[in-house]
C-alpha cells in the first residue's frame, strides 16, 4: 500500500530582498522538500501579510514579482510545486476571518513579533495584530502537515496548531495539526552588523544581511565588515564571540562541515583568512541562483503565477467548502 503524500506549505513576504538568513533557515528546505516524492509542496508569496507594515504601492507591485522570481531562481519548479500569490486566492482571507472568531485576544497579546514590530515604530493596526491568524489560515487552508520556517516563526506556528485544534474540537475534525520544520543549525541567522539580533530585511542597515541577489563583490565586502571581537581566535562562543560564532554557523550550514572542524582549520589563522573563506563559500552557494535569476523573464514568471493562482483557487475552494459546512455557512438549498 502506498502512503498518502504529506502536504508542505510555506510563505515569504514580498517586503524586501530575500536574504541569506531566510535561505539557510527556510528556503533551502523548500527546494529539498520539492525534490522529495513523499510531499506535495505549496509555496506562497504572502503579499497580504506584507501590507501590515507601511509600503509604497508602486514599489510593492514590483517587489511581488521580484520575490516570485527569486523563489524560482532558488530552484522552485512550477511543474513540481504549486507557487502563487496569496491575494489571488480569496479563501485565505475568508478562513482568516473564521479562525479570528476562535482566537482569544489574550493569545494575540502574547505574540512577541507584534510587540517587537510596534516597539520598532511600525504603526499598530488590526492587520498587524491579527497577522498570526492570517498565517494560521495560510497553513490550514490546504491542510498542511509540515511547515518549513526559521526559528522566528515558532510562536506563530504554535498558534496555528492551537487554532487547528480549537476548530476541530468546536466544529469537526477538519484540519491536521501542522508540524514546523525548523533546521537544527542556522534556524536563526544573526545580523552581520549586530550579531545579537536576527538578520532581517527590515533592518535599515543594509550591511546587516547578505541579500540573495548581492553580487560576489558586495558579498565579500559585507562579510569583511561583519562585526567581530578583538580576540583573533576563530572559535565558537555565543556569549563572548557572537559575531564569529554567527559566521561559524553560516559557514557550517553552507559547507556542511562541522563547527569543530572549521575551528580546527581557522582557529589561529586570523579573522581575515576566515572571513575570506566564508565569503567565498557564500558566493559559490549563490552562483547558480544568480545565473538562474538572469535567465528568468518577467512574462514567464507572470504566467507561472497566473496558472498557480488558478490551481490554488480550485484546490482551496474544495477545502474551504468543508470549513463552511462545518461552521454552518454551507450552501442554502
Ligand atoms: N535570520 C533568519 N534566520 C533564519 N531564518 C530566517 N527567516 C527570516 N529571517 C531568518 C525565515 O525565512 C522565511 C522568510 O520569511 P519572510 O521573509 O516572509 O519573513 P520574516 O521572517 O519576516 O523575514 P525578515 O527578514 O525577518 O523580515 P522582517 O525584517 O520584515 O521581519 C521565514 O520562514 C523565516 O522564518
Amino acid at each position: 500500500m502506498t502512503e498518502q503524500k504529506k502536504t508542505v506549505f510555506s510563505g515569504v513576504q514580498p517586503t524586501g530582498a530575500m536574504h541569506y538568513g531566510g535561505y539557510l533557515g527556510a528556503f533551502r528546505n523548500w527546494v529539498a522538500l520539492q525534490e522529495d516524492d513523499a510531499y506535495d509542496v505549496i509555496y506562497c508569496i504572502v503579499d497580504l501579510h506584507a501590507m501590515t507594515v507601511p509600503y509604497d504601492p508602486h514599489e510593492f507591485s514590483r517587489r511581488r514579482l521580484e520575490t516570485a522570481k527569486m523563489v524560482l531562481a532558488l530552484g522552485i519548479d512550477a511543474d513540481k510545486s504549486l507557487l502563487y500569490m496569496q491575494s489571488q486566492v480569496p479563501q485565505h482571507a475568508e478562513l482568516a476571518w473564521i479562525l479570528g472568531t476562535l482566537t482569544p485576544t489574550g493569545v494575540l497579546n502574547r505574540m512577541t513579533q507584534y510587540k517587537d514590530k510596534v516597539e520598532k515604530g511600525i504603526p499598530s493596526s488590526l492587520g498587524l495584530y491579527s497577522y498570526p491568524v492570517l498565517m494560521a489560515a495560510d497553513i490550514l487552508l490546504f491542510h498542511a502537515d509540515l511547515v518549513p520556517v526559521g526559528d522566528d516563526q515558532k510562536q506563530h506556528l504554535e498558534m496555528s496548531r492551537d487554532l487547528a485544534a480549537r476548530f476541530n474540537n468546536r466544529f469537526a475534525e477538519v484540519f491536521p495539526i501542522p508540524e514546523p520544520l525548523i533546521p537544527e543549525t542556522s534556524a536563526r541567522v544573526m545580523s552581520l552588523a549586530d550579531p545579537t539580533s536576527k538578520m532581517s530585511k527590515s533592518d535599515p542597515n543594509p550591511k546587516n544581511r547578505i541579500n540573495l541577489d548581492d553580487t560576489p563583490d558586495v558579498i565579500r565586502k559585507k562579510i569583511k565588515s561583519a562585526v567581530t571581537d578583538s580576540d583573533p581566535v576563530v572559535r565558537y562562543d555565543i556569549e563572548t564571540k557572537p559575531g564569529i560564532s554567527n559566521l561559524l554557523e553560516i559557514m557550517s550550514a553552507t559547507t556542511g562541515r562541522s563547527i569543530e572542524s572549521l575551528s580546527d582549520e581557522f582557529g589561529t589563522g586570523g579573522y581575515g583568512r576566515f572571513k575570506e573563506a566564508v565569503a567565498e563559500a557564500i558566493v559559490a552557494e549563490l552562483a547558480p541562483v544568480r545565473m538562474k535569476l538572469e535567465d528568468l523573464d518577467d512574462a514567464e514568471v507572470a504566467r507561472i503565477l497566473q496558472k498557480g493562482a488558478l490551481d490554488a483557487r480550485t484546490s482551496a475552494e474544495r477545502f474551504q467548502q468543508q470549513v463552511r459546512d462545518a461552521v454552518g455557512l454551507g450552501r442554502i438549498e
